[in-house]
């Protein structure tokens, strides 16, 4: 019945709780990959390593009152980007626009997120089966914007062992997600190659949190 309610071309249900909305950066586009290179000056895109002591093949950087990071002591969201002891780049308003507006679109009226993980994928780039736990409020979503060369997302179940769904994410693309699939496992296949009129040789992503 919500599901009929909800229905549309442009909105696929992912899962409880999770919503894909296809092409709903779109029209903020201009103004998103604007910030994007805002944001990038002032915190560059920086490979960072995990505690067992891998380089992410991801490169990554944060825009927000406290931005996402890895390192041999573990991960953390920190208020201060440890590359350049400053703190992270201000959230561009067009970031917290798009993510407000999302979240609402996905039934989530009252998402204020506080921290933005930008992640850069480079062809053979890629990201293993995860859970999002190092925020401090499992009942706030995530709001996640794909920009650039197309990936496949994988969408697996609360176990690692639980066998992830492939679901293919382009340029534009929204996925929301909280509730009952908000600690649900998930990754990004290896980037296959190839030239995004905008973006060249690479995908990014947006992740907006509330993270404190
Ligand atoms: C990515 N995204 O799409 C990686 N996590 O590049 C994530 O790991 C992710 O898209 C939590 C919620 C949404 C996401
Ligand atoms: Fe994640």
């Amino acid at each position: 019945m919500t599901e009929d309610l909800f229905a549309s071309p442009d909105r696929e249900n992912l899962a409880p709780g999770a919503v894909l909305l296809r092409g709903r950066a779109l029209p903020l586009e201009g103004p998103l990959l604007e910030a994007l290179d805002e944001v990038t000056a002032q915190a560059p895109f920086r490979r960072m390593v995990t505690p067992g002591g891998y380089e992410m093949s991801v490169a990554m950087t944060n825009c927000g009152e406290a931005g996402w990071v890895t390192d041999r002591k573990g991960y953390r969201y920190d208020p201060i980007d440890p590359e350049t002891g400053r703190p992270w780049p201000a959230m561009p308003a067009a970031f917290r626009r798009l993510a407000a507006e999302a979240a609402v679109d996905a039934g989530y009226p009252s998402f204020a997120p506080d921290a933005c993980l930008v992640n850069c994928y480079e062809p053979g780039a890629r990201l293993s089966l995860h859970q999002d736990r190092d925020e401090r409020d499992f009942d706030q979503p995530i709001v996640s914007v794909s920009l650039g060369l197309p990936a496949t997302f994988q969408f697996g179940g609360p176990k690692r062992s639980d066998k992830p769904r492939r679901i293919p994410l382009q340029h534009g693309d929204v996925a929301v997600w909280g509730g009952s699939s908000r600690l649900h496992y998930h990754g990004v296949l290896a980037l296959k190659d190839g030239d995004h009129p905008a973006l060249g040789r690479r995908r990014i992503n947006l992740t907006f949190r509330k993270a404190l």
